[in-house]
């Protein structure tokens, strides 16, 4: 490791109970990462006390706020200069996964990083919409009205690095998925959230940078 990034690791989650013990033992391995911090915001199971029982800060808003603003006041809680976002629900995460996630931003090769699931579709022809990441705080800070952008936040942080002329890397990691909405709430619950996250991201596309 070449660069000293002072590093934090903000998990929103919402009803992550099932995942998010596997995650929060993997980025506590891994090496270089100074805090971690999860914002959950209303889960109706035992994510909290999931992650507390894993020794982790959890900031627990009054009502669900979406994951752009949880992500947003982890951020706040935190004054490391470079932030590993990290979603929740990612199932085969290891400390290697995160390792080699930071290793591109910590030997300056580039300004933010992507992870991309090497056997996802999606992932792989949609990296913008990956919640994993290695970002500086001031690319994100630097985004006006990124609060109620909900699932579009990654969308957005991808927009701006790229028109603000910050070098991405995306990094390819395998044995590694996450859970569907399907799976975590059911089909109708799911269809909601789904047209939800759509939406989101739709907005955060067209939005003027
Ligand atoms: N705190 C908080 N976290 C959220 C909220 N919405 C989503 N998240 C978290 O953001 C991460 C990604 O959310 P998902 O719903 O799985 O979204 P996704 O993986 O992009 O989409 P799918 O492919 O449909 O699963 C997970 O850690 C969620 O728990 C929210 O309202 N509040
Ligand atoms: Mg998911």
């Amino acid at each position: 490791m070449l660069n000293g990034a002072d590093i934090a690791t903000i998990i929103p989650a919402f009803n992550e109970a099932r995942t998010i013990g596997n995650v929060l033992r993997a980025v506590r391995a891994a090496a270089g990462i100074r805090e971690i911090i999860v914002v959950d915001d209303g889960s109706e199971d035992n994510t909290a006390l999931v992650a507390r029982g894993e020794g982790t800060k959890v900031i627990i808003l009054d009502k669900n706020m979406g994951k752009a603003a949880a992500l947003l006041e982890g951020i706040r809680c935190t004054d490391a200069d470079t932030l590993l976002l990290m979603d929740a629900d990612i199932i085969g995460l290891t400390a290697e996964h995160i390792e080699r996630l930071l290793e591109p931003v910590q030997n300056r090769r580039a300004d933010m990083a992507v992870g991309v699931f090497s056997e996802d579709v999606i992932h792989r022809t949609m990296p913008f919409l990956s919640g994993l990441r290695v970002v500086p705080r001031e690319l994100i800070c630097g985004i006006p009205d990124l609060y109620d952008a909900g699932f579009g936040i990654e969308t957005l942080i991808s927009r701006h690095a790229r028109a603000s002329g910050h070098r991405i890397e995306e990094v390819l990691l395998d044995n590694i998925t996450h859970l569907t909405k399907s799976e975590k709430f059911g089909t109708g619950r799911c269809l909601s959230n789904k047209c939800r996250a759509l939406w989101d991201i739709a907005r955060s596309g067209l939005r003027r940078l």
